[in-house]
């Protein structure tokens, strides 16, 4: 875990903010204390009267049940709801039918010269398209409740409406990131056993095209159950293999499709899957979680109105990107469910130039801004002018989600795109939790914020801090961060993880009887949570999720690798970067580019955000007598301190060839800092 060394220091320092701007939704941290503790004294009654705030085709008739296996949870039992029906119909049945829905922004050229691509849809055309395209799956495509499809997708409208129509259905969809490999993706597509998988033949990033559909023809040469590709034609490539008897264009299949047809939305279950989420772990294969129907839109509508104080004249814009977790609840489902104008942009931060986001936020009139910390200390290195020549008067409110955010890019955030006058954010959640369970409440109550804190839990929102045996810690003291009482939102029936009715309980149940986040975290006097970081073999590389385990088993399936572990090690601007240590095949003679072999292998296996910084070739790992590698000795040799206990070790020279090699490297980036 890369701790956030700032932190200690903040909790010392104590620096309380309350902006006299919020005065209608400041409170005290005791008010706060007492709304939450009712909420929670009163715990079903409290998530029934949230719930009741959305429109059910049929009531629940329960709020909470036990569902078939340990610490899966049943929400909102016999209610029934679609989430199509929750973003669409609902609001074109009122003032909000020619409102705008989705403002796109695709990569600018370039030159300035050329016109900038933009795309903004009502939510009546949404609505319309979205029926048109439910059609086209259930009549052309043969999808019915329960099926499965993947989709392989970049930033374009396109993928909204795909979303939406399949939750019209009731069919379960995953997404896989567009930066992934097409070995990551025929692994989710198997995992899931979809049956047919959408991309498109390409998109654009950093003035390149991104070549998705050659992705995807190779992922597919390993999925039996795909039955046909759906190419939508984002840029009009015409060199692209098509297979006639496999792939299909989406506006081929759409054509026909008359433009007012209706699919009535199905009356899906509250416990019925929407989607399911494929996140990484700290051993075996990625985890499929399941995401429900009712329990989900309950907690991204009230954590829309508690936490991004959404109203009608909001542009709201969540930079992530949709294939995350956070793109589904906070760019799609959350904020279309409210009725509210999402902002999507393809491309990167800082291209054309490095001013393209401050650019939108100008061109837009955004008002809620959700970021990242890494793009905020990326932005940092940057001279501030970029943001100063825009006009971000119309921001109001700030957050950001993924990792730790540090106080100084907290008060970059403040000062200067916030202006001092905004709430700025950092909500706590996970892949996991559906919805944000952590983080400061500007659209109920507002207790003063503290740069790099992650707020009070949420009301209706039970957390603790642990220490090694269960027990609550003292405040200010570092421990494990649990969820003690089910909530809406978590991973749903019937087994949590896709395919694997086992794995759920042990893998976040058996070491505190509690659900057990991974995360490092400090309470603090007032209540307040400041998550430090992972106390787990995951790392968050600029907001990414991913598994060290799932580093290591693509190294050592190269045929030079005989052994691998992978550390992570605190990055300036991503937060935390992996680095690997390799123990090569004994006879084999690699070259003296097998670092550069090593991160192009990486690269093709999972993709390139799972590049590690260093790859280091020695002669053995440091491990136990027992043959387990001692992880926490290669941590601390990567970071250079003191390596603790190595009684247990077998065989103490494995250490001192790790610390040569960081030596080496630490030699080797101070010349370059010099010259
Ligand atoms: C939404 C998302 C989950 C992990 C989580 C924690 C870290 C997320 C955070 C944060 C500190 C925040 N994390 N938000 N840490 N402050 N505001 O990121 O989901 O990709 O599953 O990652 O991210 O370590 O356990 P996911």
């Amino acid at each position: 875990m890369s701790e956030n060394p700032s932190i200690k220091e903040t909790l010392d320092f104590e620096e309380r903010i309350v902006l006299s701007e919020w005065s209608h939704r400041n409170c005290s941290v005791a008010e706060y204390q007492k709304m939450h503790g009712d909420s929670l004294a009163k715990f079903e009654n409290f998530w029934a009267s949230i719930a009741n705030e959305l429109e059910w085709f049929k009531p629940f008739e329960k709020v909470l049940e036990p569902g078939e296996y340990p610490n899966v949870y049943k929400w909102f039992v016999g209610g029934r709801l679609n989430l199509s029906y929750l973003c669409l119909d609902r609001h074109v049945k009122t003032h909000r039918k020619n409102k705008i829905a989705i403002i796109w922004e695709g990569e600018p050229a370039k030159s300035s010269n050329e016109p900038l691509e933009v795309r903004q849809i009502s939510y009546y055309e949404l609505w319309r398209l979205v029926n048109r395209v439910a059609y086209l799956m259930r009549h052309k495509l043969g999808l019915k409740k329960g099926d499965r499809i993947a989709l392989y997708m970049p930033m374009i409208p396109e993928l909204p409406v795909l979303m939406l129509a399949a939750a019209r259905l009731g069919v379960i969809f995953t997404q896989v990131f567009s930066g992934f490999s097409s070995e990551a993706l025929s692994a989710r597509v198997n995992d899931l056993g979809a049956r047919y998988l959408f991309t498109t033949d390409g998109y654009y990033r950093r003035g390149n095209i991104i070549r998705t559909k050659d992705i995807a023809d190779k992922a597919i040469k390993d999925c039996p159950t795909v039955e046909k590709i759906v190419v939508i034609r984002r840029i009009g490539l015409t060199d692209i293999n098509i297979d006639n008897n496999r792939d299909v264009f989406f506006d081929e299949l759409l054509k026909d499709v008359p433009y007012n047809v209706y699919v009535e939305p199905e009356q899906l279950e509250s416990t019925d899957a929407l989607y399911v989420i494929y996140t990484s772990g700290t051993t075996g294969k990625p985890k499929g979680i399941i995401r429900d129907t009712g329990g989900y839109a309950v907690i991204l509508n009230a954590t829309m109105k508690w936490i991004f104080d959404i109203t009608d004249e909001d542009i709201y814009w969540c930079t992530a990107d949709i294939g995350w977790v956070t793109g589904h609840s906070y760019i799609v489902f959350g904020p279309l469910m409210s009725g509210a104008t999402t902002l999507i942009f393809e491309g990167a931060p800082d291209y054309p130039e490095p001013d393209r986001w401050w650019s939108i936020i100008e061109r837009y009139g955004v008002t809620i801004f959700y970021t990242s910390p890494t793009a905020v200390r990326a932005f940092m290195r940057l001279s501030p002018d970029y943001v100063k020549k825009h006009d971000l008067s119309t921001i109001r409110l700030i957050h950001s989600v993924g990792e730790p955010i540090n106080p100084s890019a907290w008060k970059w955030l403040f000062e200067l795109i916030g202006n001092k006058r905004c709430p700025v954010g950092s909500t706590w959640w996970m892949t996991e939790t559906g919805g944000i369970l952590i983080s400061h409440t500007p659209g109920l109550k507002l207790v003063p914020l503290k740069p790099g804190t992650n707020g009070p839990p949420l009301p209706g929102i039970e957390v603790e801090v642990l220490d090694e045996e269960g027990k609550p810690v003292k405040s200010g003291v570092k421990g494990y961060l649990v969820i003690k009482k089910p909530w809406p939102g978590m991973p749903g029936p019937p087994t949590g993880m896709w395919g694997e009715p086992e794995r759920y309980n042990e893998v976040y149940f058996s070491r505190f009887g509690y659900f057990f986040t991974g995360d490092y975290a400090i309470k603090d006097n007032d209540g307040y949570v400041w998550v430090l970081g992972r106390s787990d073999e995951v790392l968050k590389v600029a907001g990414h999720r991913i598994g060290t385990y799932e580093l290591e088993s693509t190294l050592v399936a190269h045929p030079y690798v005989a052994e691998a572990a992978v550390v992570g090690v605190p990055d300036e601007i991503k937060g935390e970067v992996p680095i690997a240590y390799v123990v090569l095949k004994t006879g084999v003679n690699p070259g003296p580019n097998i670092q550069t072999e090593l991160k192009k292998w990486i690269r093709e296996k999972i993709g390139a955000i799972a590049d590690p910084k260093n790859i280091f070739v020695v002669s053995r790992l440091p491990k136990t007598r027992s043959g387990k590698i001692m992880r926490r000795v290669v941590k601390a040799l990567a970071l250079g301190k003191p390596v603790g206990d190595i009684t247990t070790l077998e065989d103490e020279s494995a250490v001192e060839e790790i610390k040569a090699a960081y030596e080496a490297l630490a030699k080797e980036l101070e010349a370059a800092k010099k010259t």
